[in-house]
C-alpha cells in the first residue's frame, strides 16, 4: 500500500476531509514545542481550519526529543490522518505542520524559526513535567535540565531555557515579542509558565527578564479532547478507511474544546472563526476542566487498575465506580468551582460522563496513570485544599489519592515499569510500606514535591487519606461495592 502524501490527496474517499488551502503557499506563523498526539488532535486542527480562512499560520513542529515522529512524517511531506471516533466515526488529513524538528539534531533550523520576523505564536504541550516546576509551583532552579541550561544558555534542552534563549535573540534582532501559550494541563498554565520563563531570564540577565514582563505575553488556556495513544489498531482503520497507508495518525472523540485568555503580544490565526472561544478570564474554565474531567480521570485510572480494568469505558461499566465518579463530582468538586455564568457544572459533568461511555474510545487507563506525581496536585490536591479550607468533605478526593499510593505500593511489590519523573523516589517509599496505614501514609506525605507542607500538616486530610487507603488495601472489582459503599 503506498503512503500518504500529497499526491495521493486527489484519489482519497469523497469523505475524507483533506487540507482546504494551498500548503505549499501557506507560510510558518506557529513554532509548537511537544508535537505529541494531543498537539496533532487538538490545536493542529484547529489551525489546520483557520488555515482554510488564510494567513500564513502554518506550524514548524518542534520535538524536545524523540526522533520517531520527525522521520515518519517526512515521508508523508508532514501530512497525517485525524481519526474523531464516534458512532459515526469521520478522517480528516491535516496539513496545517508543514515541518517537524528535533531540538538536538536542527538546532539551528529550531532558533531560526523561533527568530523569524513571520513566528508571532509558540504554543506548548510538553506536559506537566515540561515545565520544571517544584512542588509550589515555581521554577525548580536545582531541575537537572535548568541546571544544564543555566550552565549552557546557548545549547538548551529545556523549553523553559529554550524559549529564554528564543526571546533574547528576538530581542537583539529587534523583531516583535511573541505570544507563547501553554496548552498543558496545568492550572493557571499561562501564568505558571511566565513565571518560569521569567525566574529562567532573571538568573543571568535582569534587563532581559523585565524586557520579557513588558513585552511577551503569556495567555492561560483550557485545553479539552480525549486522544487515546496511537496504536496498530488505528494504523489499520485509517488505511482502511484511506485506502493508503499512514505511519502516525492519531485519534480522539468528537468533543474538542478551547477556551484562550483574550491577551495576545501580535497577530493570531483566526481561531476564533473556527470554534475556539476567547475570553478574559479562563480560570473558570480551567478549574471546572482539570477538577472535573482531569480530577476523574485520575482516579478512575489508579481505582480502575487496581480493580483490573483496562480502559476508562471499562471502568465506567461498573456500577459502583460510575455512582462514585457522580457523588464526586456534585459532592466535593462542584462546590469547590466558580464556573462563568454560561457554564452549567452540572451539565457539564453529565457531558463528562457521556464522553467516558463513548464505545468507540479506548483510553486506557495505565496512558492516564503515567506522571502522577505531576498531575496530582492540579487534579486533586487543589481541591482537597479548598475543601479542607471551606470545611467541606472530601472523602471521596482522598479515596482517588489513595489509589495513587496504592498503586505505587503495587508497582513496587510486582516490580512493574513506574512512568513518573519522580518514580525512583516513589518507589523508594513505596517499598517501604508494610500495609501500617497510617505509617505508610505518613512515609508518602513526606514528599514535598507532591505534597505542600500545610496540607501533610493537616490532621482532617491524614485522618481521611489514611482511612481511603485503608479501605482500599483490599482493592479488586469484586470487593468495590463494599468498599465505596457509604462514599
Ligand atoms: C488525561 C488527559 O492522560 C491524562 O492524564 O487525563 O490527557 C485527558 O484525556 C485530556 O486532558 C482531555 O482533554
Amino acid at each position: 500500500m503506498s503512503l500518504l502524501n500529497q499526491q495521493s490527496l486527489t484519489n482519497l474517499p469523497d469523505a475524507i476531509k483533506v487540507p482546504g488551502y494551498n500548503r505549499a503557499k501557506a507560510g510558518i506563523g506557529i513554532v509548537h514545542l511537544g508535537p505529541g498526539a494531543f498537539h496533532r488532535a487538538h490545536q493542529a486542527v484547529f489551525t489546520d481550519d483557520a488555515l482554510a480562512l488564510g494567513g500564513d499560520w502554518a506550524i514548524s513542529a518542534v520535538s524536545m526529543r524523540s526522533k520517531g515522529l520527525r522521520d515518519s512524517l517526512k515521508q508523508q511531506q508532514n501530512l497525517y490522518t485525524l481519526a474523531v471516533l464516534d458512532h459515526q466515526s469521520r478522517y480528516q488529513v491535516i496539513g496545517a505542520i508543514k515541518e517537524v524538528l528535533v531540538l538536538d539534531e536542527d538546532r539551528t533550523k529550531v532558533m531560526e524559526r523561533l527568530t523569524a520576523a513571520t513566528t508571532h505564536i509558540v504554543t506548548l504541550t510538553v506536559t506537566e513535567k515540561g515545565y520544571c516546576l517544584n512542588g509550589q509551583g515555581l521554577l525548580a532552579l536545582e531541575h537537572k535540565d535548568i541546571r544544564h541550561d543555566l550552565a549552557n544558555p546557548g545549547t538548551p534542552i529545556s523549553a523553559i531555557g529554550l524559549l529564554v534563549l528564543a526571546l533574547k535573540q528576538r530581542f537583539e534582532k529587534g523583531h516583535e515579542p511573541l505570544t507563547i501559550i501553554s496548552c498543558d494541563n496545568l492550572a493557571d498554565n499561562g501564568h505558571k509558565l511566565a513565571q518560569a520563563v521569567l525566574a529562567f531570564a532573571a538568573q543571568s540577565d535582569t534587563r532581559l527578564a523585565a524586557r520579557i514582563a513588558d513585552e511577551v505575553s503569556f495567555p492561560c488556556t483550557m485545553v479539552d479532547s480525549i486522544t487515546p495513544a496511537t496504536d496498530e489498531a488505528l494504523i489499520e482503520q485509517v488505511a482502511d478507511a484511506l485506502g493508503v497507508e499512514d505511519q502516525w495518525p492519531v485519534q480522539r472523540e468528537a468533543f474538542s474544546q478551547w477556551v484562550i485568555e483574550d491577551k495576545f503580544s501580535g497577530p493570531r490565526p483566526p481561531w476564533d472563526q473556527v470554534g475556539v472561544t476567547f475570553t478574559a478570564d479562563v480560570s473558570g474554565y480551567e478549574n471546572a476542566k482539570l477538577r472535573l474531567l482531569n480530577g476523574s480521570h485520575s482516579t478512575l485510572a489508579y481505582l480502575g487498575l487496581g480493580c483490573g480494568y483496562e480502559t476508562v469505558y471499562q471502568a465506567m461499566q461498573n456500577p459502583h465506580l460510575q455512582r462514585f465518579v457522580q457523588r464526586l463530582f456534585e459532592q466535593e468538586i462542584i462546590p469547590s468551582l466558580k464556573p462563568p455564568a454560561e457554564l452549567d457544572l452540572h451539565q457539564y459533568s453529565r457531558a463528562i460522563l457521556e464522553r467516558y461511555a463513548n464505545p468507540h474510545i479506548r483510553h486506557m487507563l495505565s496512558q492516564i496513570a503515567w506522571d502522577g506525581s505531576q498531575k496530582l496536585p492540579f487534579r486533586l490536591l487543589r481541591t482537597i485544599n479548598d475543601n479542607l479550607a471551606a470545611d467541606r468533605s472530601i472523602s471521596r478526593l482522598c479515596v482517588g489519592v489513595a489509589a495513587w499510593l496504592q498503586f505505587l505500593v503495587s508497582k513496587a511489590r510486582t516490580g512493574a515499569k513506574l512512568t513518573d519523573p519522580l518514580a525512583a523516589k516513589l518507589l523508594e517509599v513505596a517499598r517501604g510500606c508494610d500495609g501500617n496505614a497510617a505509617a505508610d501514609v505518613q512515609a508518602f506525605l513526606a514528599l514535598s514535591e507532591v505534597f505542600v507542607p500545610e496540607l501533610s500538616a493537616n490532621q482532617v486530610f491524614v485522618e481521611q487519606l489514611t482511612q481511603g487507603y485503608q479501605r482500599l488495601s483490599t482493592l479488586s472489582a469484586d470487593s468495590l461495592g463494599q468498599i465505596l459503599g457509604d462514599l
